[in-house]
């Protein structure tokens, strides 16, 4: 017998202004995270390089009109998606997981703000693995104008953690990820304690660069110690998209010109076939306390963050496949 199903449920991340937000810790074992990113790191042709992040895309290619022409997964890739969707009654009564888009984020890269749009079943799963990071929750303004505005909620994601959304964040909010060696925990991150072992103080770090006493260790990782200057790593200037890369796949990103740092710039994503589910709406935090929480508390990117995002692309070619596609 495999193991019990999760209760999803207890996961719902308490206190966010922003709804419907699930983190599981330690989704995968340290030694699952290492096996994952081998065989990530195997697949050396998928890579696509985009300007801020290197993505492969799996399960298949997206039309112009929205329609995936299913492909197959490498076996442990499908069995995970599989794993996932037994886990996330939503993705399950979907009909399971299509489509994975693997992003590997250097430190100091990030991904901009964006929402998944109606291309995919409004219900997303990230498995973060590698280094720890901080995805930030935009609402959607019904207006343009409002950039820089602060995140409505941010969440720590720590390395084998699985993320999981839909609902308000889905649908009412951008997503995105900011362009940062170290990222801030400030007041709009409603669960520093997920990663309280691996931040560290700004003043500590800053001791340490001038003092030259080499990096902060974190997390086990042996981070360089890179100073985050408050209200700067934003992810705005300029992490461009150009889709899913590899032939599409969802995940058309684009910037938009002349946006702040410290806020991402909105961008559509979703169809390689220019449906937006809302992105590029400009992203404004609505009840965000966006300030320090803490004289200077940052999260060091420890290394390079390997992200699966693990989806089901809702319409799908009855006529196009490729041999040894799934059904
Ligand atoms: O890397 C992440 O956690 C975010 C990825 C993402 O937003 C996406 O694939 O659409």
């Amino acid at each position: 017998m495999g193991p019990a199903a999760l209760d999803l449920e207890a996961f719902r991340v308490p206190g966010s202004p922003v709804g419907d937000l699930f983190l599981v810790p330690d989704y995968v074992s340290g030694a699952e995270e290492e096996t994952i990113a081998r065989r990530v790191a195997a697949q050396r042709s998928g890579w696509v390089q985009l300007s801020g992040r290197r993505l492969q895309n799996h399960g298949g290619t997206v039309t112009a009109k929205g329609f995936l022409v299913p492909a197959p997964m490498p076996d442990w890739l499908a069995a995970l998606a599989a794993r996932v969707a037994g886990d996330v009654p939503a993705l399950a009564a979907a009909g399971g997981a299509n489509h994975v888009l693997i992003n590997a984020y250097a430190p100091g890269e990030g991904i901009m703000a964006h929402s998944d749009g109606p291309l995919y079943a409004p219900i997303v799963s990230i498995l973060s693995l590698g280094s720890p990071c901080v995805i930030r929750f935009w609402r959607k303004q019904e207006e343009g104008g409002a950039a820089g505005l602060p995140p409505a909620a941010s969440l720590a994601l720590p390395r084998r953690s699985l993320l999981v959304f839909s609902g308000d964040a889905y649908e009412s909010c951008l997503h995105g990820i900011e362009e940062a060696f170290a990222e801030r925990l400030d007041g709009s991150v409603v669960n520093v304690s997920a990663v309280e072992a691996e931040a560290v103080r700004q003043e500590d770090q800053q001791q340490r660069s001038s003092g030259g006493g080499g990096g902060v260790s974190s997390g086990g990782g042996g981070a360089g110690a890179e100073r985050a200057e408050p209200g700067s790593g934003g992810g705005g200037g300029g992490v461009s998209g150009g889709g899913a890369g590899g032939g599409g796949g969802g995940g058309a990103e684009g910037a938009e010109p002349g946006a702040p740092r410290g806020a991402p710039a909105p961008a559509r994503e979703g169809s390689g076939g220019g449906d937006s589910g809302g992105g590029g709406e400009r992203c404004g935090g609505a009840a965000a306390a966006a300030g320090p929480a803490g004289p200077g508390l940052v999260l060091p990117r420890t290394g390079e963050r390997v992200s699966l995002t693990i989806r089901r692309v809702l319409k799908v070619h009855k006529g196009l496949r490729l041999p040894g596609a799934p059904r």
